[in-house]
């Protein structure tokens, strides 16, 4: 199997956990790393990673990988066998993918690309208030147990990744009120697969500087527009697009 892969990405990163989690082998191209955007472009119209090809087949987006995985390779499953529980499990995993990435990935961007503004004026406030809802529902569901949904599921591969960079980036979860995300996450980073998964990211941005990542404009797509619009950044946004600071998805036509 052949996974467009980057150490930056969180999708990228559920992807190559859930991979592991099975015991598939696998190699890796930095799709991102602008030298393979080329060969990026030829796997994914939208120019997006994660992207796997296993043998003839190419599958793309996230949570169709880590849905094609589970059915070809049934051993050691991602979601629990429990109709309902798999529906709770892929809500996690789909407000992860759509919402919680796009509030940390929108306030990211003073970090990480090359600007020369300031972050606008309440932007982190108003991601700090989101997460904050968002936390509490995890606590919620989480209460007292190990793991969300008796065993690891997809819901726990896709949070992990935005969980743990949300201290980094300002927005982490209150020691007091949300004690059982902060058990969690600790019992997750004993986990060799998550370990690894630590390692290979505290490595990417180690070498963040050869990395060759597209720094000057921005890659916006549905959901991380949603969210900057949804708080009221559209006078931000439209000056991005007029400036010419913006890169738009392709249409992901399937092949
Ligand atoms: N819905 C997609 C989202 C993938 C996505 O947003 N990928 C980002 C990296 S996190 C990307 O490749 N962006 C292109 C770029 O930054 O040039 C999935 O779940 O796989």
């Amino acid at each position: 199997m052949k996974l467009y892969d980057n150490g930056f990405s969180p999708f990228a990163r559920k992807v190559r956990m859930a991979l592991d989690w099975k015991g598939l082998e696998y190699d890796v191209v930095d799709g991102l790393n602008k030298k393979n955007h080329g060969e990026l472009l030829g796997a994914n119209q939208r120019i997006e990673v994660p992207v796997l090809e296993d043998g003839e087949l190419r599958v793309v987006n996230s949570a169709d990988i880590l849905a094609y995985l589970d059915h070809r390779y049934p051993e050691d499953p991602l979601m629990p066998s429990d109709p309902a529980l798999r529906v709770k499990a892929r809500a996690w995993e789909r407000c992860s993918d759509t919402v919680i990435d796009a509030i940390l990935v929108d306030i990211s961007y003073w970090s990480w690309a090359n600007r020369k503004d300031k972050q606008p004026e309440g932007l982190l406030k108003a991601a700090q208030a989101d997460m904050e809802r968002l936390y509490d529902a995890l606590e919620r569901d989480l209460a007292d147990k190990d793991y969300l949904y008796g065993t690891i599921t997809t819901a726990e591969l896709a949070l992990f990744p935005h969980l743990t960079a949300a201290h980094s980036l300002g927005i982490p979860f209150s020691r007091d009120r949300h004690g059982a995300i902060g058990k969690w996450i600790k019992r997750l980073r004993t986990h060799p697969v998550f370990q690894a998964d630590l390692e290979r990211t505290k490595a990417f941005l180690t070498n963040i500087d050869t990395a060759n990542l597209e720094t000057d404009r921005i890659f916006w797509r549905g959901d991380r527009i949603e969210w900057v619009l949804a708080r009221g950044y559209h006078d931000w946004f439209m000056k991005e697009i007029k400036e010419d600071r913006v890169i738009w998805p392709g249409l992901g036509i399937p092949e």
